[in-house]
């Protein structure tokens, strides 16, 4: 299907059949390359969901002067009225929640469950951020002298650029956009070019909200060009990335070099560990929603169970009968499990993995190749994979997949257990599932990972909560949450000492 693109777009919202454009000092803008890219459903390749420009370097210029030129005015708008506008956006998100996530499983293809609650995420990260608005402590200590205080206040950074990745296209982005903004930032953003359309409408949100121009602008493109431009901008002063460990990794380094304030949120090889008196039916529904909910597209997805081997059999059973039983297919459609993956570079990059795990010599349970049956011929799918009798230094267990394939390794005890979950480059997120207080208390200590669930999958952090991991998995702040997450790294502490004694005193000389 081709559709008949206009230009016209005017104020607020872009119609579907509309160019996609970028939104500039509050004018929604063609790009001055003259050229456009399509998104695509991945479940339906024939589908267009929009046609949205390519901005070359002069418009992220343009895009960062407007958000510069706008800083001035925003960081004195008091932040309780900076979190009333993000109140209205959690509004309008709030009603139109079904609409958008119908967009969201066409445009990425994560099932409409999914995607729904992906809407609400950003819903409740906005919701939040409003109400810090009223919050965004500092501190105040005494002085050692007298006739004199001493606080400490956050303060924004500037101009933020923020970069974001395709499998959460609209909770993702939230999560950097509202504390940026509830904190006095200007924002420049790009989302993936998978999930431009779903990028844009939380722009076009944001500006029915009473978001002033030049606050929130948006480019789009690609990851290598755009992103990469806008990310190391001059004129940027702080950068949130969220993607693959190398290109962040690449990143963190050019931004520190320039004296950026950069945060990214990177990839993962997370694990489920199931003990010999876990309940084990509890233990394979978490197995299977971490490692195929999302198709595996998370970066928290558990792409390795390591089992217990009184269990490993009954275990293995069970798993393989959950993953073989689920229905690939659209996502729009209620009986479907599980959707495409977003691309077909993805596709090839999971069909690689798949060949290396056999290759390695690991057991090929059930799944292992692309998906074609009825309407799924049209898309980008992979059957549910699962792997046994793998060895953890097997690069199917050690590096990042990305996909609805899950590496199943069997172990002798709880340390033999941990000691596999931390030896990886990653450290996002780790799962026990397990009825002994003692040994989850074991776990929760030497689990070296940013995030720890008991008894709970490895998906389905919660918004007030920090989100980050350790090692390769997270650099520079965590995301999500108040204090100690996201607002450490959209404000920086300003300390200020007032003395009003009308002398000079010398602090640690006066005694
Ligand atoms: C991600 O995969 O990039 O806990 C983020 C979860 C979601 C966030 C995932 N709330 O899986």
């Amino acid at each position: 299907m081709t559709l008949q693109i206009t230009d016209n777009t005017t104020e607020g919202r872009h119609n579907m059949s509309e160019l996609i454009k970028n939104l500039i000092d509050g004018r929604w803008e063609k790009a001055s390359t003259g050229e456009t890219f399509e998104s695509i459903n991945p479940a339906n390749t024939t589908e267009v969901i929009g046609t949205i420009v390519k901005s070359g370097n002069t418009d992220i210029d343009k895009a960062v002067m407007a958000a510069r030129e706008a800083y001035g005015r925003w960081r004195l708008v008091p932040s309780p009225r900076r979190g009333e506008i993000l109140f209205r956006a959690a509004e309008i998100l709030t009603k139109r929640k079904q609409e958008l996530g119908e967009l969201m499983t066409r445009e990425m293809g994560k099932v409409l469950s999914e995607a729904l609650g992906d809407v609400q995420e950003a819903i409740d990260m906005t919701y939040f951020m409003a109400g810090e608005g009223r919050r965004l402590q500092g501190e105040t200590v005494p002085s050692e002298l007298p006739n004199k205080d001493c606080k400490s206040v956050r303060v924004p950074l500037g101009v933020c650029s923020l970069i974001t990745p395709w499998n959460f296209p609209i909770a993702i982005p939230a999560w950097k956009i509202m504390p940026a903004l509830v904190a006095g930032n200007t924002v420049v953003f790009k989302p993936s070019s998978y999930t431009p359309v779903c990028g844009t409408k939380l722009v076009e949100i944001l500006t029915e909200a009473g978001l002033p121009q030049g606050v929130l602008n948006l480019v789009h493109g690609s990851g290598e060009d755009a992103g990469e431009y806008l990310a190391i901008h001059p004129d940027v002063d702080g950068v949130s990335f969220t993607g693959s460990t190398a290109v962040g990794e690449a990143l963190a380094q050019k931004c520190a070099g320039m004296g950026k304030k950069v945060s990214c949120e990177m990839g993962g090889k997370n694990a489920i560990v199931v003990m010999d008196d876990a309940a084990l039916e509890l233990a394979v529904e978490g197995a299977v929603w971490g490692g195929f909910g999302t198709s595996g597209q998370r970066c928290t997805a558990a792409s390795r169970v390591i089992v217990h081997n009184a269990v490993y059999e009954k275990f293995l059973d069970m798993f393989s009968k959950a993953a073989s039983a689920l229905k690939l297919g659209n996502g729009l459609r209620k009986e479907t499990d599980v959707g495409p993956l977003i691309n077909s570079s993805q596709m090839e990059r999971v069909l690689a993995y798949i060949e290396i795990g056999k290759k390695e010599g690991a057991k090929l349970l059930t799944g292992g190749k692309a998906y074609r049956e009825g309407d799924c011929a049209k898309g980008y799918f992979i059957a549910p994979t699962i792997f046994t009798d793998v060895a953890p230094t097997m690069r199917i267990a050690q590096e990042e997949i990305f996909g609805p394939v899950v590496s199943v390794l069997k172990v002798r005890d709880l340390d033999e257990a941990i000691r596999i979950v931390n030896e990886t480059r990653y450290g996002l997120v780790s799962a026990i599932y397990t009825q002994d207080v003692n040994k989850s208390a074991i776990a929760e200590r030497e689990l070296d990972t940013g995030i720890v669930y008991i008894n709970a999958s490895t998906i389905g952090a919660e918004i007030q909560l920090p989100f980050g991991g350790t090692k390769k998995s997270g650099f520079g702040f965590k995301e999500a949450g108040g204090q100690g997450g996201a607002l450490d790294m959209f404000t920086k502490w300003k300390i200020i000492c007032r003395d009003f004694s009308g002398r000079l005193q010398k602090a640690q000389i006066d005694k």
